[in-house]
């Protein structure tokens, strides 16, 4: 498996052409290597003026580090399936799986270049009509279709297995919980935060309920998440949207998705308040980050309800007090992994553009405050909100205050 590794263009060239069933015989076909992810390759090959395909390859480390970060190619058999999966319940919000070949450790798939990477379209402050309510039906119908509450119990416990992943579950449990509550050499601090984040590392009611999520991360085996749905993961245009890189995907807490989104709009949020451009457009652009948050849990936690009264065979589970008991957990959960997504990205290993295009470091440190000030709020008072509404009139009511 290990020795996979296209030896140039013309390999990848070939098991495109062979394996996509996109291309007429005999067409003119070039390659571009266009990842910018920490861990894949990532290729295009296309006809030019015609048709084109992305290829997706593992190799059995880390890109950005090297093979001094091993990590295991099954990675990409899970991410293949992932999106087989998501493509039953949402297919127009994922990109088609043309082949999976384990032997190269590659994925050819749909090209989704029509669509832009929604961390870079979020800092230019576009306004994508569809993307929040798009992505709560993507959360509901990934999430409902794979838990307890719609398979069958020895279906499900076959699915957890299939999908055990846990050198990918390891990078996150470290990354997100672990090493921004302490002063580890992985971690990269803005020297004018410092304080800050010492602040945080000898906060013990914090670090007990990040222990709290840890633990849930760790064994709440729920549905199948796609584990890393941050805004790089979303591809999205004023019509569609689509999700891409379940690499990350095992049974775990559902709101860990739904808490990545949140926390990664948030994310945009605070960066905007120091993003270059004017005042009032920034303003403008917050608020609409704020009613997409909204419009986002309302369709998540919408269609789930309805889910679950329509489609719940287990009798035990199919209860309207559980139903309500559910939806209030999950937005519980999903508001404390919101919270560890902001801090991780502002103090971890792995940052963002919608801070790290805040050129100045004295600006770039006030909305790096306020992410990790959002993000301690968010974890600490998680069980207090009783609706979305209620977190967002908190978030105004403190960020002005
Ligand atoms: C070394 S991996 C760093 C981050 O990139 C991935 O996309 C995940 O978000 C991970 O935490
Ligand atoms: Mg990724």
């Amino acid at each position: 498996m290990t020795d996979c590794k296209f030896a140039g263009d013309a390999e990848v060239i070939d098991f495109a052409r062979r394996h996509s069933g996109q291309f007429e015989a005999g067409a003119t076909l070039n390659v571009e290597e266009i990842g910018d992810g920490n861990i894949n390759f990532v290729f295009r090959v296309f006809e030019p003026g015609g048709a084109s395909v992305i290829i997706k390859q593992a190799l059995p480390y880390v890109r950005i580090i090297g093979e001094g970060w091993p990590l295991s190619q099954d990675r990409i058999r899970i991410e293949a399936e992932a999106l087989m999966l998501e493509a039953d319940y949402c297919p127009d919000l994922v990109p088609k799986v043309y082949h999976f070949d384990a032997d190269r450790s590659a994925i050819v798939m749909e090209d989704i270049g029509a669509y832009e990477n929604l961390r870079h379209a979020l800092v230019a402050r576009a306004r994508l009509p569809h993307l929040a309510d798009q992505l709560g039906r993507f959360c509901a119908d990934t999430l409902f279709h794979t838990s307890d509450l719609y398979l069958d119990a020895h279906r499900k416990k076959e699915m957890v297995a299939r999908f055990i992943n846990p050198d990918l579950c390891k990078i996150t449990e470290d990354l997100f919980f672990w090493d921004p509550y302490c002063d580890h050499e992985r971690n990269n601090i803005n020297p004018l935060i410092h304080s800050e984040a010492e602040a945080l590392w000898s906060d013990e009611p914090l670090k007990l309920e990040v222990a709290r999520l840890k633990h849930r991360f760790l064994c709440a085996a729920e549905a199948l998440v796609h584990g890393d749905l941050h805004s790089g993961s979303v591809f999205a245009n004023a019509e569609g949207t689509r999700v891409i890189d379940p690499e990350f995907a095992y049974f775990g807490p559902i709101g860990f998705d739904v808490g990545s989104l949140i926390g990664n709009l948030l994310l945009n949020y605070a960066g905007q308040s120091q993003l270059p451009g004017d005042d009032a457009e920034r303003q403008a652009y917050r608020e609409w980050l704020l009613q997409a948050v909204a419009t986002f849990w309302n369709t998540f936690s919408g269609r789930f309800l309805g889910h679950m009264e329509a489609h719940t065979a287990d009798p035990s589970l199919d209860l309207p007090a559980y139903r309500e008991a559910l939806l209030a957990d999950l937005l519980a959960d999903s508001l404390g992994y919101a919270g560890t997504e902001l801090i991780r990205r502002t103090i971890g290993l792995a940052h963002v553009l919608d801070l790290e295009a805040i050129e100045d470091a004295q600006q770039r440190a006030q909305a790096e405050t306020l992410a990790l000030r959002l993000g301690r709020t968010l974890i600490l008072e998680r069980r207090a909100f009783d609706s979305i509404e209620a977190v967002l009139e908190r978030i105004r009511e403190w960020v002005t205050r």
